[in-house]
């Protein structure tokens, strides 16, 4: 009984009403979870101003963790590690086909937490708005790690997210995204200093989404090599898969980078949007490194270096200030050894520090940081 209810109760007996009216009982706003059963239990029955604290651990779920119940913008639903204690939600125990958490609210925040192991997509957000996800991994899934989709995904921010080793058995790695935000609309989404590697597919995959995303700060490396000796593999291993199925639409992406893909780094896959890709760096990814061949994309200030090639861009689209264009010199990167990218991130979620294809340039290129 909280606080409230207490004295509500007390007020109404001390006045000589009786029982006449009793409050709604809430659930209280912090709970403090140490088992799977308790775990599913308080996201099942969030509701708004829940906070819910996951002690240490690694939690196996038997079904999908879901709620359909929003937050509000005054009294967020917050799930969350227990003080900076280290929290894995594992689904080797799911059934095949499922997905460790699903999520069709507003106003959560989810932060802090490892979602690994799962059978089918890790986490998905079905027409959310307003959700925040903050630090999270999502590593070695059957399908995409983090996945946006639906109708009426608005506002909603991903911000140092880990998504890796995803790979799609049954279909033999062409599925499995770092993050995908698919079959959809909304504004206002927002991906930020996300790492996304060695995925069976692409880094990014924006397929069938009619809104813009914005992406910065951003990292896609290694995705859509055939790490699981697949004699059928399928994979893309686009960095950044910037559209499909016939949406046009005007992403956004500013000061990120691809490297080490199976495929292009960044690529329009047939949208012919007005994309924005300004100030970013493909390096030695197997296609191009900027594939725009169709479209209205606007390439401003980006570097590409070593690889299969530099840019493909059709007659549409406006190119100033890259290193393909006239007149751009190349600055030169004061490291091509990637290993401190892979590194623990800083205390505040921020991606790791790493002079890796960084070149000093302020016109020119991914910032790295
Ligand atoms: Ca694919
Ligand atoms: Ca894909």
């Amino acid at each position: 009984m909280s606080r409230r209810t207490v004295l509500s109760l007390t007020a109404a007996l001390a006045l000589g009403a009786g029982l006449a009216v009793i409050p709604t009982q809430a659930q209280a706003a912090t709970v403090v979870v140490s088992t799977t059963t308790d775990l599913t239990n308080a996201i099942k029955n969030a509701t708004a101003g829940t906070v819910i604290q996951v002690r240490a651990g690694t939690y196996y779920p038997t079904a999908t963790l879901q709620s359909t119940t929003n937050g509000s913008s005054s009294s967020r639903i917050h799930l969350q590690p227990y003080g900076s204690e280290t929290v894995k939600i594992d689904g080797s125990n799911l059934p095949d086909g499922d997905w460790i958490f699903k999520l069709t609210a507003d106003y959560w925040t989810v932060s802090g937490i490892t979602f690994q192991n799962s059978p089918d997509s890790a986490v998905v957000c079905q027409s959310c708005a307003s959700t925040v996800w903050e630090n999270i991994k999502t590593i070695n899934g059957g399908d995409s790690g983090f996945t946006l989709t639906g109708d009426s995904t608005t506002n909603n921010t991903v911000r140092n997210i880990d998504s890796y080793g995803h790979y799609d058995a049954a279909t033999h790695g062409e599925n499995a995204d770092g993050i995908a935000v698919k079959f959809g609309s909304g504004s206002g989404n927002l991906i930020t200093g996300a790492r996304l590697y060695n995925n069976s597919d692409d880094g990014l995959d924006f397929w069938s989404f009619s809104s813009p995303v914005t992406v910065e700060h951003t990292w896609a490396m290694g995705n859509g090599k055939n790490r699981w000796s697949d004699s059928a593999f399928a994979g893309d291993g686009n960095g950044y898969k910037l559209g499909g199925d016939g949406e046009v639409v005007a992403h956004v992406v500013n000061n990120s980078a691809a490297w080490d893909n199976a495929g292009s780094g960044f690529t329009e896959n047939s949208n012919t949007g007005a994309i924005v890709i300004n100030r970013t760096t493909a390096y030695a990814n197997v296609k191009y490194g900027y594939y725009f061949a169709t479209g209205a994309a606007r390439l401003g200030k980006n570097l590409a270096v070593g690889n299969g090639s530099s840019v493909s861009k059709g007659s549409s689209v406006v190119s100033a200030g890259n290193n393909w264009d006239s007149g751009i010199s190349t600055p030169s990167f004061r490291s091509t050894d990637a290993s401190t990218t892979y590194n623990s991130r800083q205390s505040n979620g921020a991606l790791p520090v790493t002079t890796f294809l960084t070149t000093g340039s302020t016109t020119i290129g991914a910032t790295m940081d």
